[in-house]
């Protein structure tokens, strides 16, 4: 699926704006073929929970509605018309003029659908049906339950299995582009780079549909200037002088896609896409042959208002207090996020882990590590768990929207699941199967693992390309103890390094909460010392272990999570807050990424 864009050929138009807006109280049936019956509006992007002053619709948990109206001016109607959802969270169903016309389950990919067929030539009634229920079949994984109120009616209680609110709506742009009958369907963009002889052979793969005579593919570089072109939709072309892709220092070629007909251009889409080599090799990861080391964050899509809505302005603000901070990657914990910031860490040469919304796979939870030991240790996440298929669509899905990503270097197939449990080797093998099968690029793959899954007791190490460990020591393990924190974190390293000689390990969590503005001479818990000790405890360690490839730590900024005694209006783990105001911490950290080359 290509990110919808103008182009010569192309028209798009953005339904961003006020939509009617209303939560199902499930007591009357919803006619579509009438107007919503509510005079609430909200925007579009954006979550809704965080719009209006109701604490029933902020905690609503069920079903919800929006409406919009929009028309299509007249020259565009004989074209193709495409209306795509950026995401709709975390089910959607359709209707356009009374009609449905598309369902979608999965809250953080883009779909589409087809409109021609249902659209009047004047004041078109677009209105979706959402959900935001989560259960042990869906990704992310939820507690639901059902209840009843005084007077009788449903009560829906979603209990999130994870960290972060569960924001829902239509938090992503919805748009309409046109295209011409005969049209581009996508583009596969697979470079394969010599770095001795500083060329690539690009392997362009075009998907095109209606009726055309032939496709002309021309790679221009950044200025815009014609390199190689080719004709076929199964082409590889080759590129001698390469400018390649590198972190902080980004360049990007553009496959510019012609569908032609009686010589004349139907379609054209212009593909940006970056060169470089990804490998992992001795215990090392490897961009463009040399070693890389990761400096950044885990982060979430969290903002003041806007909740896990698409905020524009922050992500450029967020990409550039990363690379104020000698900072160079970071992973999309916990699902995929939006195109437009994977297109922007393109742009910047940030370096992304991607992952999917496969976060809350455990059904017990704790620190216990010991009873983990025993050999016969068994808890039912896998036989509770029915979330196979839920996790296969979001790898097809995540690949298929992200493949040409120059950031994009390695998969997350998931967050902290319960690896250690048998059952977990079984679940996960075809998974990792599958992401490798569809990654064109054949990226490498991991999961981020818990606490609970240590060299003795992950059944799943061997299926990962680097092994990602989240890990609190001196947080929720012996918190406010340092020096025992300081011991296991390095007895946990070297034992991975011993048992894994050939595995790059890095960290993709580790942190504290802390209160911006609470001081401690003490240097305790929750205050900005404590959080600069940590993390120089933390870095202290790494610098010892010859196989660590990175530290990507927890989190970038404070986030919105649900009620809980260890949180106080949301996590506070944050090196920024939520509003983005750094904690006494990014001064340090500042200094010591900018005194940590990228590679090396
Ligand atoms: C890890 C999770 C992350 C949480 C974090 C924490 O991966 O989502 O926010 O711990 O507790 O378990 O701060």
């Amino acid at each position: 699926m290509l990110y919808p864009t103008t182009t010569p050929t192309r028209a798009l138009l953005d339904l961003s704006g006020l939509w009617k807006f209303m939560i199902d109280e499930e007591v009357t049936p919803i006619d579509v073929t009438k107007p919503l019956p509510t005079d609430e509006v909200l925007a579009v992007p954006a979550s809704f929970n965080d719009q209006t002053a109701s604490q029933k619709i902020r905690d609503h948990s069920g079903y919800f509605w929006y409406e919009t109206n929009f028309d299509i001016a007249k020259p565009l109607r004989s074209q193709r018309l495409v209306l795509r959802f950026g995401s709709a969270t975390h089910e959607a169903w359709v209707y356009l003029n009374g009609q449905e016309i598309t369902h979608y389950k999965g809250g953080f990919t883009p779909f589409e659908v087809e409109i021609n067929d249902y659209l009047q030539a004047s004041n078109n009634r677009l209105t979706v049906k959402l959900s935001n229920l989560l259960d042990y079949s869906t990704l992310p994984v939820g507690h639901y339950s059902e209840s009843k109120d005084e007077n009788g009616h449903l009560v829906r209680k979603v209990d999130e299995n994870f960290d972060f609110f569960n924001y829902a709506g239509l938090q992503r742009p919805v748009k309409i582009y046109s295209t011409p009958q005969a049209h581009i369907d996508d583009i596969t963009v697979v470079p394969d780079v010599d770095l001795a002889a500083k060329s690539a052979n690009v392997h362009t793969t075009i998907k095109a549909a209606g009726d055309f005579d032939e496709v002309k593919v021309t790679i221009l570089d950044q200025a815009g200037k014609e390199v190689v072109s080719g004709e076929g939709t199964d082409e590889v072309l080759t590129i001698s002088n390469v400018n390649l892709w590198q972190p902080l220092n980004a360049y990007l070629y553009t496959a510019k896609v012609d569908l032609i007909k009686n010589g004349d251009v139907e379609d054209t889409y212009s593909e940006p896409f970056g060169v470089r080599k990804i490998a992992v090799q001795n215990g090392q990861f490897l961009i463009n042959g040399e070693p890389f080391y990761f400096k950044g964050f885990g982060k979430h899509e969290d903002t003041y208002v806007h909740g896990r809505g698409f905020n524009e302005p922050v992500n450029v603000l967020d990409i550039n207090l990363m690379k104020d901070m000698g900072a160079n990657s970071f992973r999309t914990s916990h699902y995929p996020y939006s195109e437009e910031m994977m297109r922007l860490c393109d742009r910047e040469g940030i370096v992304v882990i991607d992952e999917t919304t496969a976060v809350g796979l455990m059904v017990t939870f704790g620190f216990d590590v010991s009873m983990l030991e025993s050999d016969d240790y068994e808890d039912d996440t896998w036989k509770e768990l029915k979330t196979a298929e839920a996790h296969k669509q979001v790898i097809r899905e995540l690949i298929d929207r992200d493949k040409n990503h120059a950031s994009v270097v390695m998969w997350s197939i998931a967050n902290e699941a319960a690896t250690f449990s048998k059952g977990a080797h079984d679940y996960f093998k075809p998974l990792f199967d599958e992401a490798r099968e569809l990654d064109p690029q054949k990226r490498p793959c991991t999961y981020t693992s818990i606490m609970m899954a240590n060299p003795k007791t992950d059944e799943c190490i061997d299926l990962v390309d680097v092994i990602a460990l989240n890990r609190y020591y001196g947080w929720y393990i012996g918190n406010g103890d340092l020096k025992t924190a300081e011991t296991s974190t390095r007895d946990e390293l070297k034992e991975y390094q011993a048992k894994f000689p050939d595995k790059p390990i890095m960290y993709t969590e580790y942190g504290a909460d802390t209160v911006a503005g609470l001081h401690s001479k003490y240097g305790e818990p929750f205050s900005e010392e404590f959080q600069e000790d940590y993390y120089r405890m933390s870095s202290k360690v790494f610098d010892e272990i010859p196989n660590f490839v990175g530290e990507q730590l927890w989190n970038f900024a404070d986030f919105q999570t649900k009620f809980g005694i260890q949180r106080v209006q949301g996590n506070k783990k944050g090196i920024f807050t939520r509003a983005r105001e750094p904690k006494m911490v990014v001064r340090y950290l500042k200094d010591r990424w900018t005194n940590i080359p990228n590679f090396g």
